[in-house]
């Protein structure tokens, strides 16, 4: 099924010069580029995107990180995107994360891992995405290879 995830590479990834090589993957892989925009995020919005984590010992320490720096905010369309973007992030915690994912290749620690995607969770993804972007910032348009990507 054709759905919308959200990503977005954290302050690590965008002052360790990431931004290129995480984007490429998602290219590479076939996904779809709909939306992004290169923004730094306020602490209100950060503690909304991360509200599911408010009770944990880590969510101040989260929203510093988070908000600490400029972050490329996007969205990828695809076939099970939102599962996919998942599989090629790897797990939370780097060190637990598959070499050939983003965080098993590109990260050591949990709290510097470099990525975010929406979770398989249903409802997640557009919640986010909504979070960030207006509609009208979002694009619908075909790329040349989709007839090669898709039978
Ligand atoms: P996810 O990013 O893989 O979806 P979540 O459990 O949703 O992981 O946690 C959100 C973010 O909170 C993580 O990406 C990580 O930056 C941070 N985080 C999660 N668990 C811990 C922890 O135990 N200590 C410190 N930071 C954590
Ligand atoms: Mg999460």
């Amino acid at each position: 099924m054709t759905e919308r995830t959200f990503v977005m590479v954290k302050p690590d990834g965008v002052q360790r010069g990431l931004i290129g090589e995480i984007v490429g993957r998602f290219e590479d892989r076939g996904l779809k580029l709909v939306g992004a925009k290169f923004v730094e995020i306020d602490r209100d919005l950060a503690e909304e995107h991360y509200g599911e984590h408010e009770d944990e010992p880590f969510f101040e320490d989260l929203v510093d990180f988070i908000t600490s720096g400029p972050v490329m905010a996007m969205v990828w369309e695809g076939q099970d995107a939102v599962a996919q973007v998942r599989a090629m992030m790897g797990e939370t915690d780097p060190a637990e994360s598959a070499p050939g994912t983003v965080r098993g290749d590109l990260g050591l620690d949990l709290g510097r891992n470099v990525i975010h995607g929406s979770d398989t969770e249903e409802g997640s993804a557009e919640r986010e995405i909504d979070l960030f972007f207006d509609d009208d910032e979002l694009v619908d348009y075909e790329r040349i290879d989709e007839q090669w990507l898709y039978e």
